[in-house]
């Protein structure tokens, strides 16, 4: 059944009748990996997850966005510094999100997006995309709304834009409302300053198939997808606990036994989806070998064929012999 309430309804209930607005405003956001996924949605236009999730945010690795207004009157977005037409499907993704706010009112806005991210290469340049396009919007149009109405607003432009608000480790709770505004994301209040996330580079191609089609691909054809909302409540309970009590065996094998399910239900779906390259297994038959000679270091895979490696700073030495080139990312590198 579609919901009847949509996007615009439920965002124009927080906005004033009128809007006011600054010069510019800009704000950045990080990317995120999910440690338990979010795979799966039971509201399509919404972005409402069947399943909760967590994540742990990339440090200063993401989407810096700047709004102001139009001068000459016509709305414009820059990517990376270069203009974008009308006609490209992420312009119109953007001002249909600026549409939900702007409503019918005359506000012509300039959009000054940058990645320090590569694009479309599964590490979700949309998560932190939208996020700092919301936190961006919140500011622009003097909102000052809580940051988790703003979490729920950046779910309606990608889900997993919910939890690149915060820093750190984050829980997307999936609520039960049927306007959603219960499912939003919040920080969990825990740092964990040895902590690595190593991205195992293994293409940069635009992927065939992307998470959106993918995730609704699983869900309608996949018999083994009825298994996953399960494992996953168990996974982001075994997770969450491995982070406060700082056990990272229990952390890295309850992450990759959740990324490998989760693409056990796309490879199990029909047409099948499979975002692993030969050099994505490659690179786990050699994480498996390391874990076997005394490296604690685990991986998790998200709709690319990237690798994403976990481990601890200490170990920091070994990974690198073994996997060349690594991009390695110090979560709590600015936390307290
Ligand atoms: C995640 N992924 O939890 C999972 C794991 C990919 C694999 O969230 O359709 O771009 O915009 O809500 O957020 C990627 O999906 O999908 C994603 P939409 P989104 O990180």
């Amino acid at each position: 059944m579609t919901n009847p309430l949509t996007k615009a309804d439920i965002v124009a209930r927080y906005l004033p009748t009128t809007l006011s607005h600054a010069t510019s405003a800009t704000a950045f956001a990080p990317s995120n990996i999910a440690l338990c996924k979010y795979w799966g949605k039971r509201d399509a236009e919404l972005n409402l997850p069947i399943n909760a999730s967590l994540s742990i945010s990339l440090g200063n690795l993401g989407t810096s966005t700047t709004l102001s207004s139009a001068e000459n009157g016509i709305d414009s977005l820059s990517l990376n510094g270069k203009k974008l037409s009308k006609d490209n499907p992420f312009y119109q993704k953007v001002f249909a999100f600026i549409d939900l706010f702007r409503r019918k009112q005359h506000l012509p806005i300039c959009i000054a997006t940058t990645n320090t991210i590569p694009t479309a290469a599964g590490l979700a340049s949309s998560a932190s995309g939208f996020a700092a396009l919301t936190l961006a919007i919140d500011k622009f149009f003097n909102l000052n709304l809580p940051l988790s109405t703003l979490s729920a607003f950046a779910r309606m432009g990608s889900g997993s834009a919910s939890r690149s608000l915060y820093t750190g480790f984050v829980e997307w709770h999936k609520g039960t409302q049927d306007d959603g505004m219960d499912s939003y994301a919040e920080a969990i209040d825990s740092t964990w300053q040895d902590f690595r996330i190593g991205i195992v580079q293994v293409s940069s191609e635009e992927k065939k198939i992307n998470s959106r089609q993918g995730m609704n691909r699983t869900v309608n054809t996949s018999m083994l997808y009825s298994q996953w909302q399960r494992q996953a409540e168990h996974d982001l309970e075994a997770i969450r606990n491995a982070i406060i009590h700082k056990d990272f065996t229990r952390l890295g094998e309850t992450a990759e036994h959740n990324a490998l399910s989760m693409h056990a239900t796309m490879i199990s779906a029909f047409p099948p989806v499979l975002y692993w390259q030969p050099e994505s297994v490659a690179v786990m038959h050699k994480v498996w070998q390391l874990r076997d000679n005394g490296t604690p270091a685990y991986l998790t895979m998200d709709a690319g064929p990237n690798v994403k490696l976990l481990f601890l700073q200490q170990n920091t030495a070994a990974i690198t012999k073994n996997f060349t080139p690594l991009k390695i990312i110090a979560p709590f590198a600015n936390a307290k």
